[in-house]
């Protein structure tokens, strides 16, 4: 069964408002704020949806920020049963710095067909490939690397690698270095880095590394309608963690996820601009409206565009 699509309008109404809401915080310093902005416009937007909604990924539990809660429910109950991922605020330092790239986002799809990703890190790694079998997490970097460049028809030094700038990435960086791979270090905002790979106008190739497993999740799911590459494994540092993921049904802690292990069915992906990055431009303000851009993406209607659309504030 497929979504229907007059939800499109509908969730770009979310994403719009709740970047509308956070970006009256931007560069005020105050990540808390900005973040809660944007998660209590969502929650309300939501709430006016005819569905019976019920948050799989929420936000906030690793930097102890507001949630959209696992297991909250949401809209009219008049409605299909939707999954719901969000990230009301991605790139809570890119608002409270004024700084680009920060997003609204939100992946809505059928019951049952959208991971429950429990809030801990994960290794990951996106490509413009379809076929299944050029990349893999458990390849070298060098060997994908390689292996990209041939199927891409150009030399490791023609390709450019968005990596999360971290300490923890400094042996990746240094084997991409060595390699001549370009690289694209971002400060923040991975669902925009692992996004960065699905138009050649971004100029990524691949984006690998470690960041936030919800993030993975949500970025999955657009790249899924894009038909892209994406492999994940999430990363549990802790014995809390650990246990976190075996209540929600994860048995086997070590496992690499394909991304038809991530979502399936139909999906509705948006993210909306805050303020202007590389996937989006942000929130404009012109007297009484507000002019918003967002990446929309509807799997079985084969949509995947940019969209900017003009409201009353
Ligand atoms: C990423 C990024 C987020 O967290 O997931 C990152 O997409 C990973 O965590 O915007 P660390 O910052 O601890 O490395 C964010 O930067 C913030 O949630």
């Amino acid at each position: 069964m497929a979504i229907d699509q007059k939800f499109i309008n509908q969730f770009v109404n979310v994403t719009s408002k709740a970047a509308l809401a956070s970006y009256h915080l931007v560069g005020k310093k105050d990540k808390i704020a900005a973040d809660k902005a944007a998660v209590d416009k969502m929650r309300t937007e939501l709430n006016k949806i005819d569905m019976e909604g019920e948050v799989v990924i929420g936000e906030g539990e690793l930097d102890e920020a507001p949630m959209l809660f696992i297991g909250e429910k949401l809209g009219t109950k008049k409605g299909p049963k939707l999954d719901i991922a969000v990230d009301p605020l991605e790139g809570t330092n890119f608002v409270a710095n004024n700084l680009p790239g920060a997003l609204s986002v939100i992946s809505v799809a059928e019951k049952s067909n959208l991971l429950n990703a429990p809030e801990t890190y994960m290794n990951k790694i996106s490509a413009n490939v379809s076929d299944p079998n050029i990349i893999d997490l458990d390849n070298s970097v060098k060997k994908n690397i390689y292996n990209l460049a041939e199927y891409k028809d150009k030399q490791p030094s023609d390709l450019t690698a968005c990596v999360l700038d971290r300490p923890r990435h400094k042996k990746i960086i240094n084997e991409l270095k060595n390699l001549k791979v370009n690289l694209k270090l971002i400060t923040d905002g991975d669902v925009s880095g692992a996004l960065l790979v699905t138009d050649q106008k971004y100029n990524v190739d691949i984006f690998l590394g470690i960041g936030g497993g919800p993030e993975g999740v949500l970025a999955a799911s657009a790249l899924d309608a894009f038909d892209c590459f994406f492999q994940c494994r999430f990363l549990f540092n802790t014995i809390e963690d650990k246990n976190r993921a075996k209540k929600m049904g994860i048995i086997d802690l070590e496992k690499k996820y394909y991304l038809k292990e991530i979502i399936t069915g139909d999906s509705i992906f948006c993210a909306t601009g805050i303020t202007s990055g590389d996937l989006v431009s942000g929130i404009n303000i012109d007297s009484n409206d507000f002019t918003s851009e967002t990446l929309i993406t509807h799997k079985s209607a084969g949509l995947k565009k940019i969209i900017k659309i003009k409201q009353k504030i």
